[in-house]
């Protein structure tokens, strides 16, 4: 028996988008589905009781940050993550591939594994696919990425194909090390760049090894928005019907529409909670960056249209001057407005689903909101 199980409920007839739940050791969740990050065992600036009060269902967190601290040890003597911070609903973990590959210089990779430095005090460390199930198996995640390779944007050919191959070995060997598939499920990781037949070739390899979910990486590393729209174009066809998919690191309110009429079940970004932290809303008319002087006397809501605590009881001129005098309630309060925007988003996306209009619904929603972010 699989950890999780997938249960399509429908498909939109206007789009072709999906609507389903999917069945975890720790609940079930409506897809399509945005799960905020929580790289460090903590959605920044939020507590547990505030995610679920905004509509979180699942929470991302990070093998890489946790393994360099606490360590994955003592997060299993805390009793796991889901006990060491105090959040009793799903968990999916990231394996540490991408994290690692984006310290550049820091970083070796061999067929074995990666070698690098940490970001922390320079210290030597190495994970291999075995080493990023025995981290995530200790930390006792819902969900576990397999250790994959991210190839940068733009990468000639060659590269994305060894890399990709790579990523297929590596797959083999995470699910060979994965001791507990009846409380954890792994997720395989398609990867070959923005080339369409090394996508061809990697949706094959993995989903040929026979898992209960799978996801997209590489996309949104810099390419252009339509070049990603394609590529999950012809890479989703060519993924089970009957499991889940799961976008990596993509978030803006236009890419989690776009993505879920493309077949995508499941998303994650830093973007909502990152902006928030400098001071930048996603509201149902575009963005607001309330430093703007313009703001100075708005007495009015980052958005008339939410229902979170910030819009109910707060005002963009005082916002703006919590983030001008540096207090840490403007973080507090633009993140908890960020994260309740896009998962009330996806919940307008299931209802559009739900009644076969997720097209008119895309079409109403940039008409309003623009089209940047
Ligand atoms: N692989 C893993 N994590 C990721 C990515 C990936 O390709 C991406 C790409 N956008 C984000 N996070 N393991
Ligand atoms: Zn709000």
């Amino acid at each position: 028996m699989s950890a999780i199980r997938y249960e399509l409920i429908k498909t939109c007839k206007q789009s072709g988008a999906r609507l389903g739940i999917l069945h975890t050791p720790h609940g079930s969740i409506e897809t399509p589905i945005f799960m905020p990050v929580g790289t460090q065992a903590t959605v920044k600036a939020m507590t547990p009781e505030e995610l679920k009060e905004i509509g979180s269902q699942i929470i991302l967190s990070n093998t890489y940050h946790l393994y360099m601290r606490p360590g994955h040890e003592l997060v299993k003597e805390a009793g796991g993550l889901h006990k060491f911070m105090n959040w009793d609903k799903p968990i999916l973990t990231d394996s540490g591939g991408f994290q690692v590959f984006s310290l550049g210089p820091l970083r070796k990779i061999t067929e074995e594994g990666v070698t690098f430095k940490s970001h922390l005090d320079g210290s030597k460390h190495f994970i291999s696919p075995e080493k990023a199930m025995e981290i995530q198996n200790a930390l006792g995640s819902d969900i576990m990425m397999a250790f994959d390779e991210c190839a940068p944007y733009p990468a000639d050919r060659e590269y994305v194909k060894n890399s990709l191959e790579r990523t297929t070995r590596w797959l083999q060997r995470c699910k060979d090390a994965h001791k507990n598939t009846e409380n954890q499920a792994l997720f395989g990781i398609i990867q070959g760049g923005m080339y369409k037949d090394l996508r061809e070739q990697s949706a094959k390899e993995v989903t040929a090894i026979d898992l209960p979910g799978y996801a997209i990486g590489g996309l949104s590393v810099g390419e252009p928005k339509p070049l990603m729209y394609e590529v999950l174009e012809y890479t989703t066809p060519l993924m089970p019907v009957d499991k889940p998919r799961y976008l990596m690191g993509v978030g803006s309110p236009d890419d989690l529409i776009e993505g879920v009429i493309r077949g995508v079940d499941m998303f994650d970004c830093v973007l909502p909670t990152r902006i928030a932290r400098n001071g930048t809303a996603m509201t149902s008319q575009g963005k607001v960056v309330v430093r703007n002087a313009a703001y100075a006397k708005d007495f009015t809501p980052l958005d008339p249209e939410c229902d979170c605590y910030c819009c109910k009881n707060y005002t963009k001129a005082y916002i703006r001057h919590l983030v001008k005098a540096n207090e840490i309630l403007a973080a507090r309060l633009i993140t908890t407005h960020n994260l309740r925007f896009l998962l009330k988003l996806m919940e307008q996306v299931r209802q559009a689903i739900r009644e076969d209009r997720l097209l008119d619904f895309r079409e109403e929603f940039f008409t309003k909101y623009g089209y940047e972010l």
